[in-house]
């Protein structure tokens, strides 16, 4: 129960001020209590699984850890949140690794243009070489991080204005990004105009007519309600994107060994559940979509991905990263790049 002056007044009014405080029976206080944040609707199956998660670790430390999950942004937009985390005002943080490269600049990598065809190459991407490689840069940047990354999904580009299909259409479009270098070279590199805007406040740019595009896997388009904003979605699969489950040092480092493995497992298992569903989700997103009156529209991505080497992107992007981390990726995908 949350006390603030209203609930207080209110159970004077009843003649029952002192009822919250009496709790015969109830769970001692936990020990360690801890926020967990993210950016999702509470619909969205991170959310579920993360319930469901710190339910388990609750359960199974015997009530010793009591993690709190705070969805939609309630605690600040992204890049606000990883500097609560880095300074422990926040214990726990779903980020995308493309965000947290404000941080670590080499944990984008994941998120370069058209380098994943399918999930097989993600999965075993992300939980072999490359995912190894994010963790040991964000590990040397101080951060805790589970081993298994949830999923955000292949990206897709909605717009209010004209459906793409091909780069030419990206051309000067007012589009949002994420805040991150990667994506704002990326649409750059295609000529159109990014903005960068924390997801909290994506709704209201496409609203307000700040922005006429932006770019999401259809589980947060569906679970945003992106429709009521947006009215084409063209299927880019420009990028994949996932969410590293974030900790912050000192707060991990104040649990015992054995809680540390208990919140440590749930957190894993979560992000396995949450990769499953968003998968199954996958499958009927697009017929919801369209009911709700999405236009959609396939695209070849062969020009697109051309159009970011003819300008240079997967070079530069090389060099950003370095040979070593260049040479992961391409292993990863089973393909040069650059
Ligand atoms: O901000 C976004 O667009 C989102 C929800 O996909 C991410 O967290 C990167």
């Amino acid at each position: 129960m949350i006390l603030n002056r209203r609930t207080i007044l209110m159970g004077a009014a009843a003649g029952a001020l002192a009822a919250p405080f009496i709790r015969p029976g109830a769970a001692r206080a936990a020990e360690f209590t801890m926020k967990l944040a993210n950016n999702q609707p509470m619909t969205h199956p991170t959310n579920i699984r993360a319930a469901e998660a710190v339910a388990a670790i609750a359960e199974e430390s015997g009530g010793r850890v009591d993690v709190q999950v705070f969805p939609s942004n309630q605690l600040g937009a992204d890049t606000d949140v990883l500097s609560q985390l880095r300074a422990g005002g926040v214990e726990f943080f779903l980020l995308s690794p493309i965000i947290l490269s404000t941080l670590v600049p080499n944990a984008s990598i994941n998120g370069v243009g058209f380098a994943f065809p399918d999930y097989d190459t993600v999965w075993s991407a992300m939980d072999g070489d490359l995912g190894a490689y994010e963790r040991s840069e964000i590990e040397k940047a101080g951060l805790v991080v589970m081993d298994r990354i949830w999923d955000n999904g292949f990206r897709q580009t909605t717009s209010s204005t004209r459906p793409i299909v091909t780069p030419e259409d990206f051309e000067g479009f007012k589009i949002r990004v994420p805040v991150s270098p990667l994506w704002t070279s990326m649409f750059t590199a295609f000529g159109a105009a990014p903005t960068s805007i924390n997801f909290a406040e994506v709704y209201s740019a496409l609203q307000t007519g700040v922005v006429d595009g932006q770019e999401n896997p259809l589980a947060i388009m569906q679970t945003a309600k992106l429709w009521e904003v947006q009215e084409f979605a063209s299927m880019t699969n420009h990028m994949w994107d996932g969410f590293w489950l974030l900790g912050n040092r000192r707060a991990w480092q104040a649990l015992p060994e054995d809680l540390q493995e208990i919140v440590a497992k749930h957190f894993n298992e979560a992000g396995m559940n949450q990769r499953a569903d968003v998968m199954a989700m996958n499958q009927t997103l697009r017929d919801d979509l369209e009911a709700e009156g999405f236009v959609f529209n396939e695209v070849d991505p062969v020009p697109f991905e051309q159009k970011l080497r003819d300008v240079g992107f997967y070079a530069e992007w090389k060099k950003n990263y370095g040979d070593e981390a260049w040479a992961i990726l391409e292993a990863a995908v089973g393909r040069p790049l650059a």
